[in-house]
C-alpha cells in the first residue's frame, strides 16, 4: 500500500478529479467522513467533520472545522482536534458533538485507541472562536460500557441539558440482542452516572439483508424532539412532544444505513413506535447529525460515502462529501420528511434549457437542481435518465411509479459507469404519499445524486467515465404527466483557497475498518 501523500499533493489530486462534488462541502483533500459538532452560535453555522488530512483513507482521524453564514458557502478554520500520543485519542478523535456549557464551547467525542481497540468518551474545551481546543485533563470521562454489559461496540455521543442536568447517549449494541443507546447523566460533563439503555433494538425482527434492518450496533445516535409546528429542540420527557432517535445501523465493521425511530420519551426510556429508513440510498447518507438552528428548524447533515473501491479513493486524493444540508420534520401522519434547506437555492444559476420530444424532455447538466411535479395514476411512471450519454451506454436511471403503499422510488446504477471497482447496486424504497401528484427534486453534483420525492430522500454516488455523460431526460410513461419542470445549473460553492493542514504529521501506514 502506498504511504501517506503530502497534503498539498493530495489537494492537487483532488482538484484534478472532475468527479469531486463542488457545490457540496468537501474537505480540502484527504479523507472525510461523519459530520460532527453541527451547530449555530451567534448566527454562525459550524460544521466539524471526521478528517484525515494525510491520505484519502480512514485512519488517524482529526476534527476538521468550517464556518458559514448561509449553510452553503463555507470557510475553513484550523483543525480542531488531532490525535495525541499517549492520550485516549492517540489513534483518532472520532465522532461527537458540540455543546455550550454556560457560554463555554465543549466537544464531547470518542477517543479512539488501537490498543484494545477501544473507544472512550472524551472532552475538549474551546475558546470563543472555536479555533483552539484544550483536552480535559481527566480524559476519558467515560472509560467504557457499563460494567457487565456484553456489547458489540461503544462510541458516538448525543448530549443535551434537561431538568438542570446534562444527559448523554452513547451508541452501542447488546451482543445477541440488537443495537442500543446507553443513557448517562452528569452535573458537570466530567462525572457521569449510568442510567441504563434508553432504547434497545431487536436485530432478529428483519433479515440482515433488509434495507431497514436495525443492525447489531447503533452508530452516531442523535436524539431530539419535534413539535407540531415543525420546530425542534433538545429532548424533554416532560414536553409530551414526539421524539426522534436517528442512528446508523452497523454490523461487524459494515456501515449499513441510517434509520430514524419515532416514539415517546418517558424519563429514562424511549418507547419506540416505529422505525423508518432515513434515506433510501442507505450508506450514501450515513452518520447523520442534526441540530436546531436559531430559527428552530431541524438541520441535518450526513456523510455521502463513496461507491469507489478503497484503492480508487486513495488514488483520487480525496474521499467523502457532505450532503447538501436538509430541513427535517415529522408530518401529521408520523412520517419523517426532508428537503434541502432554502439556502441551497442560493447556488442556482442560469436555468436549464429544456427540449421536448414527445413524452421526453431533455436538458444537459452535471451540476444541477431540477424540480417537477409528477401526476401518477395507477400504473404510471416517470423515468429520469441522469448523467446520460446519447447512446445510453452510461446513464443512471431514476424511476418513480405508483405503488400500493404510495410511490415506488428506484435508482438503477447498473449503467451509471463503464469504470471498474464501483458499487453499481440499485436503491429502492417507498415514498408514502396519498396524493396522485408528487413533488420531485433532484440535485446533481458531478458524482452525487440527491433525490426528494414528497420529502423522502434518496442519496447516491455515481462515477460516469464519458465526457458526454451529461444528459438529463425526463420521460412520462403509461399515463404519467410531468408538470412545472424547471432546472438550474448549480454553482460551485467551494472556497478558492482552502486551509491546507501540515503534511508532516503521522507516518503510520496501517489500515483499519470502522
Ligand atoms: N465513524 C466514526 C465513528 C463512527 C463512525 C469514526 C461512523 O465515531 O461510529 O470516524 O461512520
Amino acid at each position: 500500500m502506498s504511504g501517506p501523500i503530502a497534503t498539498a499533493s493530495l489537494r492537487e489530486l483532488a482538484l484534478a478529479d472532475r468527479l469531486r462534488p463542488s457545490s457540496h462541502f468537501t474537505a480540502p483533500a484527504g479523507w472525510m467522513n461523519d459530520p460532527n459538532g453541527v451547530a449555530q452560535r451567534a448566527g454562525v453555522y459550524h460544521l466539524f467533520y471526521q478528517y484525515n488530512p494525510l491520505a484519502a483513507e480512514h485512519r488517524s482521524i482529526h476534527w476538521g472545522h468550517a464556518i458559514s453564514r448561509d449553510l452553503v458557502h463555507w470557510q475553513d478554520r484550523p483543525i480542531a482536534l488531532s490525535p495525541a500520543t499517549g492520550a485516549p485519542d492517540a489513534d483518532g478523535c472520532w465522532s461527537g458533538v458540540l455543546v455550550d456549557d454556560g457560554g463555554r464551547p465543549v466537544i464531547v467525542y470518542s477517543g479512539h485507541s488501537d490498543a484494545a481497540p477501544t473507544q472512550t468518551a472524551c472532552l475538549a474545551y474551546g475558546d470563543d472562536s472555536l479555533d483552539t481546543w484544550t483536552r480535559e485533563p481527566s480524559n476519558p470521562v467515560i472509560s467504557g460500557p457499563p460494567a457487565g454489559s456484553d456489547v458489540t461496540a461503544f462510541r458516538d455521543h448525543c448530549v443535551w441539558r434537561e431538568n438542570g442536568a446534562w444527559r448523554q447517549l452513547i451508541g452501542s449494541g447488546r451482543r445477541g440482542v440488537g443495537g442500543c443507546a446507553f443513557l448517562y447523566e452528569s452535573d458537570d460533563l466530567v462525572t457521569w452516572r449510568e442510567l441504563g439503555p434508553l432504547a434497545v433494538g431487536d436485530a432478529s425482527t428483519l433479515p440482515q439483508q433488509d434495507s431497514a434492518w436495525t443492525g447489531t450496533m447503533w452508530e452516531c445516535v442523535d436524539f431530539f424532539r419535534v413539535s407540531a409546528d415543525g420546530s425542534s429542540a433538545p429532548p424533554d420527557a416532560a414536553s409530551g412532544d414526539d421524539h426522534l432517535l436517528l442512528f446508523s445501523a452497523w454490523h461487524e465493521g459494515k456501515t449499513l444505513h441510517p434509520l430514524v425511530a419515532r416514539g415517546r420519551y418517558r424519563g429514562d426510556r424511549f418507547e419506540i413506535d416505529a422505525y423508518q429508513r432515513l434515506d433510501l440510498g442507505g450508506r450514501h447518507a450515513y452518520a447523520p447529525q442534526s441540530f436546531a438552528d436559531e430559527s428552530g428548524r431541524r438541520v441535518l447533515w450526513a456523510w455521502m460515502q463513496e461507491a469507489r473501491d478503497a484503492e480508487a479513493q486513495r488514488r483520487a486524493g480525496w474521499s467523502g462529501a457532505m450532503i447538501l444540508p436538509r430541513r427535517l420534520w415529522l408530518d401529521e401522519a408520523g412520517v419523517v420528511r426532508q428537503e434541502p434547506v432554502a439556502e441551497v437555492e442560493l447556488l442556482r444559476r442560469d436555468p436549464l434549457a429544456w427540449q421536448s420530444q414527445g413524452a421526453v424532455q431533455r436538458a444537459v447538466g452535471v451540476q444541477a437542481d431540477v424540480q417537477f411535479t409528477a401526476a401518477l395514476p395507477g400504473g404510471a411512471a416517470v423515468r429520469v435518465a441522469l448523467f446520460a450519454t446519447d447512446d445510453g451506454a452510461e446513464q443512471t436511471v431514476l424511476t418513480i411509479s405508483r405503488s400500493e403503499r404510495g410511490v415506488d422510488v428506484v435508482l438503477d446504477r447498473s449503467l451509471s459507469s463503464l469504470g471498474d471497482g464501483l458499487d453499481l447496486s440499485s436503491h429502492r424504497g417507498d415514498a408514502p404519499s396519498a396524493e396522485e401528484r408528487v413533488q420531485v427534486r433532484i440535485l446533481l453534483d458531478r458524482s452525487s445524486v440527491e433525490v426528494f420525492v414528497d420529502g423522502i430522500a434518496l442519496t447516491s454516488r455515481v462515477y460516469p467515465t464519458r465526457a458526454d455523460a451529461i444528459g438529463i431526460r425526463v420521460e412520462s410513461r403509461r399515463g404519467a404527466s410531468v408538470g412545472a419542470l424547471r432546472g438550474w445549473r448549480l454553482a460551485d460553492a467551494e472556497q478558492e483557497a482552502r486551509m491546507i493542514g501540515s503534511d508532516d504529521e503521522g507516518e503510520d501506514d496501517d489500515e483499519r475498518g470502522f
